[in-house]
């Protein structure tokens, strides 16, 4: 690593260190992208980039037509509802529109034009796994996890007939149905000939699910298993998400040496006509979390939490249990400005010791404004910390800032995992 930032070493204090935040390659730790052996879930492509659901929710704040009609549109006459607008009759400045004028930007597109047709022709000549590779170097991204759902009937198909490994992607088990809708899931594990009692779970049905999980594990590779949870998530409780996350998946992650990743927050649903879009914000109560990493040290919880007012309380939990590992800025996080604060709020509280950002990416270009923007927003808080430092005489070697870097970028991360 040395050698790739030499150069930098030769460049005035702040530019060095935002060479160096610009440019160090690092895993993105939960997208929903897919490797190509997915196909179809492989999102990509300027239409797909317009119909993200951060800008339909966006989109139906100035479409007057009906939601139903909306969705019953092929995909490129939604993309061109979005594009006409977010882009042609309002200034396309939220984070999301953005988003993609950095994206089409990066990839050598000029958006002054504004034209939507010659955009389409330029994504249909591309080759998608060069594409692919193409959009990981420019996003300075080395690995993608996935987050991949054996409850999901296009995925898991391609699980069953043999997943062909692909390098630059890593697999995730996320298991919300598992938790958070105990009753039609267990109708789903008895028919794929699991041996689960309907009603509450007992000892059977935790060991059929421990084998379900194993074998999903297994199958995937997996890196942690994970779960989104709604503010009001309670632990312990008595009911069958808190039963099956202590009978099951702590001791499961416990023997394969996982984190459980947990993502408390999201109210699902809060609009079902906007579909994928409609999903909320709450407050959650971190007690829970709390008492997950007090009772249970031998397990790791990577965490991040979608309300702005949770971040302070998480990063002292954090400072409280070394086996959380805070990481991301979560979707309505991801925003500049929520991302300088809590950047800065982690970094006072926290040191080095978290990772700041995961992109979420759910269409493959959306890893290269992710990133960019994100990296300029924690170059400059670190620029602003090193800085601070030096008014003390403490002046930090290029070779500092690498290894700060990278413990930021994947380095935290992955020794956490290993540990
Ligand atoms: O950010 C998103 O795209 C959300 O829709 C969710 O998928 C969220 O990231 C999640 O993983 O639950
Ligand atoms: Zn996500």
């Amino acid at each position: 690593m040395k050698t790739i930032h030499a150069e930098a070493a030769q460049l005035p204090f702040a530019t060095q260190i935002e060479t160096v935040v610009m440019s160090t390659p690092l895993p993105d730790i939960h997208t929903h992208l897919y490797a190509p052996a997915f196909r179809e879930l492989l999102l990509w492509g300027i239409d797909e980039l317009l119909i993200y659901h951060y800008l339909v929710a966006e989109a139906f704040r100035y479409l007057d037509v009906p939601y139903e009609k909306f969705w019953a549109m092929p995909k490129p006459e939604q993309a061109g509802l979005v594009w006409q607008h977010l882009f042609l009759e309002h200034s396309p400045i939220s984070e999301s529109c953005r988003g993609v004028l950095t994206t089409l930007h990066a990839l050598g597109l000029d958006v002054k034009k504004r034209d939507l047709p010659a955009l389409r022709s330029w994504f249909a000549a591309q080759d998608a796994d060069q594409h692919i590779t193409h959009c990981m170097e420019l996003a300075g991204v080395k690995k993608i996890y996935m987050t991949n759902s054996p409850f999901d009937e296009l995925e898991r198909p391609v699980w069953e007939t043999g997943y062909r490994q692909d390098e630059r992607f890593q697999a995730c088990l996320r298991i919300d149905p598992l938790l958070l809708a105990w009753p039609e899931t267990a109708v789903a594990l008895a028919r794929w000939g699991y041996a689960v009692e309907a009603g509450q779970p007992g000892q059977k049905t935790f060991d059929e699910v421990r084998r379900f999980l194993a074998e999903w594990t297994k199958r995937m590779g997996a890196a942690y298993v994970m779960v989104s949870i709604p503010p009001d998530f309670a632990f312990p409780a008595k009911n069958a998400t808190s039963q099956l996350i202590e009978k099951c998946v702590l001791p499961h992650c416990r023997e394969f040496g996982l984190p459980f990743a947990l993502m408390p927050g999201v109210r699902r649903a809060v609009n079902p006509q906007l579909r994928l879009a409609g999903d909320g914000v709450g407050l959650s109560n971190l007690t829970a979390l709390q008492n997950l990493c007090a009772g249970f040290p031998e397990n790791k919880f990577m965490v991040t939490v979608l309300a702005r007012e949770n971040q302070h309380e998480l990063c002292v939990l954090a400072r409280k249990f070394r086996n959380l590992h805070v990481f991301g800025c979560w979707w309505f996080t991801n925003v500049p400005y929520l991302i300088e604060e809590m950047t800065r709020m982690r970094m006072e509280l926290l040191g080095l010791s978290f990772t700041p950002q995961h992109s979420d990416a759910r269409v493959l270009e959306q890893i290269i404004y992710k990133w960019q923007h994100s990296r300029r927003i924690i170059a400059k808080v670190l620029v602003e910390k090193y800085s601070i430092l030096a008014q003390t005489g403490w002046q930090v070697t290029p070779e500092e800032v690498e290894r700060d870097v990278q413990g930021l970028f994947g380095g935290g991360f992955e020794r956490f995992c290993r540990k």
